[in-house]
């Protein structure tokens, strides 16, 4: 007999049909599906989601014989740890494989804020070109970089930002070795010290909405925030109104609070750019991301603790 699993969110083909031939797959988002999901709940044993829906702990209780969460991201922050702990569930992650796409995400989000790259797209279809102005940009060279949360995205980010002439400094909530970046000792201390500021930190109780009007209004009326992280990290209605009023100078968004239902007043807000969480989306990444999905599945199963725990 397969063994029994749920996948919260669709998987790249391949890997969809590898857990067809392996598993009992049941798929908590296809709607015909939810009878035969509620039946089987006592028999499901493993879960494969993603970074952003993680699994709450109402779903974990719905099912008693799971042990393995395997998580398509890096992102733990809609799972509790401890608790899935206690029932005995090793959550697994993607460590590592997304790093560099995440940062280049984050990177073409900046140079497309300090250059109005999607501002310029849509002049040119509005043929507004060689009729209106468009503005001058912004040269990241010389510019000071303040990274918030210095791990291994963050680290990637900077490195990228060194190559476009920019300075780095951070804060991390712990100290960091191996890096010759300035220490800041506050993210008030940073966005005071940052032209732009890349928010790549862990979201969880204690880094929710740790960007603040307070922040931003550190960071300066030239200043463009980049997020990478998760949405709650930012106090989402402080950043519209830092937006909107000219506090900061602009921003470039690839997460949101309640995506894929974002604010709609993200669409009329003054110089920002806007992703729809695209950080790992590579074929690349999505193929290594999947590998390790499966990986940690097939260990678990055999009776291993998967590569990449995490709890
Ligand atoms: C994915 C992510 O888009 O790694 C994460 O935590 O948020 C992203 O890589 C997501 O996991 C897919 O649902």
């Amino acid at each position: 007999m397969k063994p029994e699993i749920l996948l919260v969110e669709p998987i790249m083909k391949p890997f969809d049909e590898r857990l067809e031939a392996d598993y009992a797959v049941h798929r908590l988002y296809e709607p015909a599906e939810k009878a035969k999901i509620d039946a089987a709940l006592p028999n499901i044993r493993g879960v494969v989601t993603g970074g952003g829906n993680g699994l709450s702990n109402e779903w974990i209780e719905k099912l008693p014989n799971l042990r393995v969460i395997s998580v398509n991201g890096v992102g733990t922050d809609r799972i509790d740890l401890a608790f899935a702990r206690s029932r005995n569930i090793d959550v697994a992650i993607t460590a590592g494989v997304l790093t560099d796409d995440v940062a280049d995400l984050g990177i073409s989000l900046m140079l497309a804020s300090l250059r109005h790259v999607a501002k310029g797209d849509a002049f040119v279809r509005k043929g507004l070109w060689g009729k209106d102005p468009f503005p001058l940009g912004t040269s990241p060279k010389g510019k000071k970089l303040g990274i918030l949360g210095l791990g291994q995205i963050g680290r990637a980010f900077g490195q990228r930002a060194e190559a476009f002439g920019m300075s780095v400094r951070y804060w991390n909530r712990s100290p960091v070795k191996d890096t010759n970046w300035t220490s800041c000792e506050s993210p008030l201390a940073l966005a005071q010290d940052s032209d732009v500021l890349c928010v790549i930190i862990a979201a969880t109780a204690e880094t929710k909405n740790i960007v603040n009007a307070e922040i931003l209004k550190a960071l300066g009326p030239k200043g463009i925030i980049i997020n990478i992280a998760r949405g709650t990290v930012i106090d989402e209605d402080a950043l519209l109104a830092a937006l909107n009023d000219g506090t900061i100078g602009g921003a470039g968004l690839d997460v949101f609070v309640g995506e894929p239902n974002i604010r709609k007043e993200f669409f009329t807000a003054p110089n920002t750019v806007l992703m729809p969480h695209q950080g790992s989306a590579t074929l690349e990444t999505r193929m290594a991301m999947g590998e390790l999905v499966l990986s940690n599945l097939a260990a678990h199963f055999a009776g291993r603790t998967p590569p990449t725990t995490v709890n």
